[in-house]
């Protein structure tokens, strides 16, 4: 068995070239849920379903989220009847947020949704929500000092704003959720997804316990970098490490992953820092890292198995 600690859309590319390479069953997905936001009512989980849509091959490449084809009636009305509207939520997509908020109204936990919505989408890979408790990602901005729920300051502010702080509400007292401790301790391999490291890794390895059991079998774990050439693929990862005091490139990444992983998947573009990073007590592997198609997720994941072999 396979597993991989995954926020959105670097984790989801991830994962469709793994089930290029191995039976889509042999994985777990174990998902950060500390960008979920509830809007009209609605429980809305953007990694999660980031990952469950482009495992279906649903996901709007385009965008990163939401539903390939998808049209917008709702929110144009919802937009002309003065409502909320700044975080989209298309016709298609608004579907899967009825049926999860529906079962977990009914008393289903987030797990047992997930299990009903990826069965539902045909997906054979298990995907976990980390924590089945609430868990909110809650950043202050550096010039105001004012704290902001993740999504206002994502999307309702593109996330523009440099950052002071960055916490997760309630994650002390949460805890994982099930499956997520013994997947991890029964990994062959376990795998660190391109991911944020502070907003998408860093509520998984928050939540009690979590960081423990990734630490304890340090010697198969990899991480893969989401930090290329100083820049993040996708979003603000880059900023928001040197906002926080961290390094805004792959050695500042391999830093904060060091205790966790005793492999590091390191861009060509900066093997030059494969010393800097060796010497941190990890062995680096450099390989392209840039999942621009299916045979560049296929070759990363091939490289990342390779660490076993
Ligand atoms: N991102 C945006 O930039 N604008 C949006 O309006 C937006 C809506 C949205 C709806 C559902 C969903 O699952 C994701 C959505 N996202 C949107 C993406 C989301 O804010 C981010 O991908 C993550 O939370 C950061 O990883």
């Amino acid at each position: 068995m396979l597993v991989t600690l995954c926020g959105g859309v670097g984790a989801a590319r991830f994962l469709s070239g793994l089930v290029q390479v191995v039976p889509p069953t042999s994985i777990t997905a174990i998902v950060n849920t500390g960008d979920d936001l509830v809007l009209h009512g609605l429980t809305i989980c953007p990694d999660l379903d980031t990952i469950s849509y482009t495992l279906a091959g649903l996901n709007n490449e385009e965008t990163g989220w939401g539903v390939v084809g998808e049209s917008w009636r709702t929110m144009e009305r919802l937009r002309s009847l003065g409502g909320a509207a700044w975080f989209a939520l298309g016709d298609l997509d608004l579907a899967t947020h009825l049926f999860r908020s529906e079962l977990l109204r009914q008393g289903a936990t987030l797990t047992e949704a997930t299990q009903q919505f990826t069965e539902a989408l045909g997906i054979e890979v298990t995907v976990l929500p980390a924590t089945n408790d609430p868990v909110a990602t809650k950043v202050t901005l550096a010039e105001t000092g004012e704290e902001l729920d993740f999504q206002d300051y994502f999307v309702g502010r593109h996330h523009e704003p440099r950052l002071r702080d960055v916490r997760f509400e309630g994650v002390d007292s949460s805890t994982p959720g099930p499956s997520v401790l013994s997947a991890i301790a029964n990994a062959e391999l376990l795998i660190i997804a391109p991911s944020n490291p502070i907003v998408s890794l860093g509520p998984i390895l928050a939540i009690p316990g979590l960081r423990d059991a990734v630490e304890e079998r340090r010697s198969t774990n990899v991480a893969i970098s989401p930090i290329v050439a100083g820049a993040a693929l996708k979003g603000p990862a880059a900023d928001m490490l040197s906002d926080l005091g961290h390094e805004p490139t792959a050695v500042g990444v391999a830093r904060l992953y060091a205790p966790l992983a005793a492999t590091f998947i390191l861009d060509e573009a900066d093997a030059v820092h494969a010393p800097e990073i060796e010497a941190l007590g990890m062995t680096c592997r450099i390989t392209n890292t840039v999942m621009s198609s299916p045979a560049a997720s296929s070759n990363l994941a091939s490289v990342v198995l390779g660490v076993t072999q």
